[in-house]
């Protein structure tokens, strides 16, 4: 595979090795374990990063906790032309990230191009909003006092990432969180090293044609027991910002908690589509296609559960089966492929068992349904998209399972529609087709869908970084991204200034008269 980034200097493959830890100098120990990175097209090497130890850690943190105090007092949009350096970078090396990528996680080329450009999004969105970290002023009770809060860089901020989306969703808190004037400290998936590695070099050349200190982007490598264990009990950090399972979710915020610390949580998606009567059945089955089948179905926003009225369910079901048998699965650096492999061998097993449950519920395959083992599938992690017509009893459809398999389930009125969809744990994104103001607006009223992402005539997935992304229950509560998210990377001050001759107190408490000064 021809990747071009000049900075490394050997291709990749077996003779690829790359230091894992990077803190402003790339650190390697004496005799370092070593991570292997396994591309799930075909289960080759792709190379190996070495493995933090507990002393890099510390190391790290340190640099990350004394360039904070520098980074801090560097103006806002400052920081901000620094992150839009890097965005101009990112654009240079658009094609090899989204080719590295495709390569390690198996999303087709255009989503992995498309990926990048998500990176290249955030980090101009961030620019422009280095100029608005804006605090609001309000009126005092008090004669001659003045009121107001304003933002302050919070500290070194943790960003933990999944194997999904190994570049964006750092990009999103990274990004916003550099102009807010916080340090990151990032932990990608141990799936998905190399992609780390590649945008950090790409972060360190602006950084150091900058003179900027070092310590204000670090990278860490290792799994979540050993590395993000000593990020999430580590006092030195204010804020874990994590991506991953529902569990994972759980373990973090209890942890971090546990010291008063903060975090952001973008955890699992069960998203449900609901297609009303008068659904646009073209623009249905674009949506649907793209947000079942595309990445594979691994994203958080993925579309796992389709509520489909009655008098469309045949007609729609029919033509969804067509197009689903139609779906070319392979290489994803193919132009004719949809959808490529899995992430590695345990998603293939994890599909296995939700296809055993759902055969046990009693949930009938329309279609797929099966692992792809022969021939060129045989090296890698290959399953076929897989149709369910499934009812609201079985349980498997209540679990994310990271895999393209798609749940039909048929409703008679919105009511019911409204009650389907809300009925998971999880509640990232949603979305309805229809025309009818009336039920569109049902939809997105507070009694409609319960999630933080909620849609009309659009799919689930793919939401652009300009709003703020995340979601509610077991999705975790966290906005990351777009909007005022950016609050959460930075610390919130309320300032009283009083400029009269008098100390009057709030709630007009008279406290001193009798005394004498
Ligand atoms: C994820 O799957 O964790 O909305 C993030 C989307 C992408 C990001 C998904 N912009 O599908």
């Amino acid at each position: 595979m021809d990747i071009h980034f000049p900075m490394f200097e050997k291709p990749f493959g077996e003779g690829f090795t790359h230091p894992g830890t990077f803190n402003g100098q790339w650190v390697i120990g004496g005799k370092p374990d070593y991570l292997e990175s396994i591309s799930p097209i075909d289960g080759s090497l792709i190379g190996r990063v070495s493995l933090t130890t507990e002393i890099e850690y510390e190391e790290t943190i340190h640099k990350a906790r004394e360039a904070f105090l520098a980074w801090r007092k560097i103006p806002a949009p400052k920081r901000g032309e620094i992150v839009r350096q890097m965005g101009l970078r990112f654009r240079d090396y658009k094609e090899s990230l989204g080719k590295l990528i495709t390569l390690e996680m198996g999303k087709i080329l255009p989503e992995g191009e498309g990926e990048v450009q998500e990176l290249i999004d955030i980090a101009d969105f961030a620019v422009g909003l280095s100029r608005q970290l804006y605090g609001m002023t309000t009126h005092s009770e008090r004669p001659h006092h003045r009121l107001y809060e304003q933002w302050h860089p919070l500290g070194p901020v943790g960003i933990i990432t999944a194997f999904n989306f190994p570049v964006a969703v750092f990009g999103w808190n990274a990004m916003i969180a550099l102009v807010c004037g916080d340090t990151l400290i990032w932990k990608p998936s141990s799936k998905t090293p190399l992609s780390a590695v590649a945008v950090v070099r790409v972060m360190e050349e602006v950084l150091k044609e900058n003179e900027m200190p070092e310590g204000v982007v670090n990278l860490v490598i290792g799994s979540g027991s050993t590395i993000g264990e000593l990020m999430t009990r580590d006092p030195e950090i204010p804020l874990i910002s994590a991506t991953g399972s529902v569990r994972m979710g759980k373990y973090v915020a209890k942890t971090v908690a546990e010291r008063l610390g903060r975090t952001i949580l973008e955890l699992g998606g069960n998203n449900g589509v609901i297609l009303m009567e008068d659904t646009d059945m073209e623009l249905a089955l674009q949506a649907v296609l793209f947000g079942a089948v595309g990445t594979a179905g691994q994203r958080c926003t993925t579309i796992r559960r389709l509520m489909v009225h009655e008098a469309i369910l045949e007609n729609f079901t029919d033509r969804l089966v067509r197009a689903y048998k139609s779906i070319q699965v392979g290489d994803p650096f193919e132009k004719r492929t949809l959808m490529g492999p899995l992430i590695d061998a345990d998603a293939v097993r994890q599909f296995e068992k939700a296809i055993a449950q759902i055969e046990k519920e009693g949930g009938k395959i329309l279609t797929g349904g099966k692992v792809l083992k022969s021939g060129d599938y045989a090296k890698g992690f290959y399953v076929e998209p897989t149709l369910v017509m499934a009812h609201p009893d079985m349980s498997v459809i209540k679990q994310e399972t990271f895999a393209p398999i798609l749940y039909i389930l048929p409703f008679k009125t919105l009511e019911e529609a409204i009650v389907l969809h809300n009925a998971v744990p999880q509640g990232l994104s949603s979305a309805m087709f229809t025309k009818n103001l009336l039920h569109a607006e049902t939809f997105l009223g507070p009694e409609g869908s319960d999630c933080g992402i909620a849609n009309i005539n659009i799919g689930t997935s793919g939401a652009e970084i300009g709003g703020a992304f995340g979601g509610e229950k077991e999705t975790g509560g966290g906005r990351e991204a777009g909007s005022d998210a950016w609050k959460a990377y930075m610390r919130r001050q309320t300032c009283t200034i009083n400029w009269g001759q008098d100390m009057p107190l709030a709630q007009g408490i008279q406290f001193g008269s009798g005394c004498t000064t």
